[in-house]
């Protein structure tokens, strides 16, 4: 049975404007359709949003390892960390059986790049039925001592890792718009400079990249001959409706 790979970004579970603020409503309508959904292997990774940026930023974590972003990575792990137990409470509750990996236990970065994974206990875990929850972290970086993982970097590793099927990126906003507002239904590389040119960050703290920096990741998969679909998950049914492959949104492919 192949394997989906699904983002849900930290803007649509957390209040990205206030210090660690969940949305409750959306963990739990949001766990209520990947149980409706789900009918192959999943991965599941999330953003960090209010639970992590907001940490990663006041102990300047980006700068690597010194005398003050050493003292932000329990903070900020454990920020992100509870989020996951949020929504792995939630999924359980729907019957979902979930169980967290922390990046920060399996990856290593180089330059801020994720370098290598462990893949072990998700395979592992996967070939049992059960959902690996993984999200954006502070990670180990061997030439920069530490540095921030987000979940878009995790999102293309294990999906070429994996040879996933299907990726999807669910944000707060329809998929990826254009200068004109409208939403851009396919990227592929004939149209990136364009697209490029519209993408703005998006808004709240957000030290890994935003909107740019998804769509820099999910072109490179797409190179590698796997697609992805940016769509609002804050939309209720779209999250069932991507697992079942019936959700709209931004295509990213690679011809
Ligand atoms: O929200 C960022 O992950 P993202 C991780 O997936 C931290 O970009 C700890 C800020």
């Amino acid at each position: 049975m192949s394997v989906i790979v699904l983002k849900i970004g930290g803007s649509v579970l957390t209040d990205k404007g206030r210090s660690s603020t969940a949305r409750p409503e959306h963990i739990s309508r949001i766990a209520a359709e990947i149980s409706q959904g789900l009918s192959s292997k999943l991965v599941l990774i999330h953003g960090a949003g209010s639970f992590g940026h907001h940490q990663a930023k006041e102990f300047g974590l980006k700068a690597g390892l010194n005398e003050t972003s050493i003292k932000g990575i329990w903070p900020t792990h454990l920020a992100v960390k509870t989020l996951n137990g949020m929504i792995i409470d939630q999924l359980y509750q729907n019957g979902v059986y979930a169980v967290p990996i922390h990046p920060l236990s399996i990856c290593v970065l180089k330059d801020g790049r994720l370098d290598s994974v462990c893949m072990d206990v998700i395979d592992e875990l996967l070939s049992r039925g059960i959902v690996p929850v993984l999200h954006g972290d502070v990670a180990a970086d061997r030439t920069r001592g530490i540095d921030i993982l987000s979940g878009d970097q995790i999102i293309a590793a294990l999906a070429k890792a994996l040879n996933a099927k299907k990726v999807g990126i669910g944000t707060n906003v329809d998929g990826v718009y254009a200068k004109d507002f409208k939403i851009i239904e396919e990227i592929s590389p004939s149209n990136i400079g364009i697209v490029k040119d519209a993408l703005s960050g998006s808004g709240g703290v957000d030290v890994t990249g935003g909107m740019y920096g998804k769509i820099t990741e999910l072109m490179d998969l797409a190179a590698s001959g796997i697609p992805s679909l940016v769509f609002n998950a804050e939309t209720p049914g779209n999250v069932s409706g991507f697992l079942r492959g019936t959700c709209k949104g931004t295509l990213i492919h690679g011809d």
